[in-house]
């Protein structure tokens, strides 16, 4: 059903110490998606495991373990976007989980490469960048863990009248 929905993005570790997290940021901001929460965050094992909680049911402990640890190698920017349709258009422009097989004009796609096979070969976790919310039922979840009431606003976007 089309609707104006929140939805939770995090760029990951790699992406802030590499600098990325303005013209990150601006990717957004050029569709016309409306910041209504934003904050930086080091990671601890308690949020890991609460954000990231069927992960380890989903592809076990390996996959599990390497994403924790990545996760906690440095801060992260949380930040909660507004639009029309917003977890399933931040998911398109995010790309595939896996940066080989995201296409350019992706986020993935644009700054990474890596590839499940090499990811498994060598044990490590997919530094792709961002992390989305993969549904609707995943987006309420996450906005209530990374955000409080008083971290979620409402302001009139002056892009909405044209994009919303
Ligand atoms: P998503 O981030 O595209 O939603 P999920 O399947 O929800 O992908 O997995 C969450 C995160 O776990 C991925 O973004 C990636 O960092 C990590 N991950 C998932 N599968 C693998 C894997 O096979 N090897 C290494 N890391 C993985
Ligand atoms: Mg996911």
């Amino acid at each position: 059903m089309a609707a104006i929905e929140r939805t939770l993005v995090l760029l990951k570790p790699d992406a802030v110490a590499r600098g990325l997290t303005g013209r990150l940021v601006q990717r957004f901001e050029d569709v016309g998606l409306k910041i209504v929460g934003i904050k930086m965050k080091q990671m601890d094992a308690d949020l890991t495991r609460r954000h990231y909680f069927d992960l380890e049911e989903r592809f076990g402990k390996g996959v599990y373990d390497a994403t924790a640890t990545y996760m906690q190698q440095g801060p992260v920017v949380a930040l909660l976007l507004e639009g029309v349709e917003a977890v399933a258009n931040v998911r398109r422009m995010i790309g595939p989980t896996f940066p080989g097989q995201a296409a350019p004009g992706t986020i993935r796609g644009d700054f990474a490469h890596m590839s499940k096979a090499y990811a498994e070969a060598t044990g490590k976790a997919i530094a792709n960048l961002v992390h989305a919310s993969g549904s609707v039922d995943e987006a309420k979840y996450e906005s209530e863990l990374w955000f409080g009431a008083d971290e979620q606003f409402d302001y009139p976007g002056l892009a909405e009248r044209y994009v919303f």
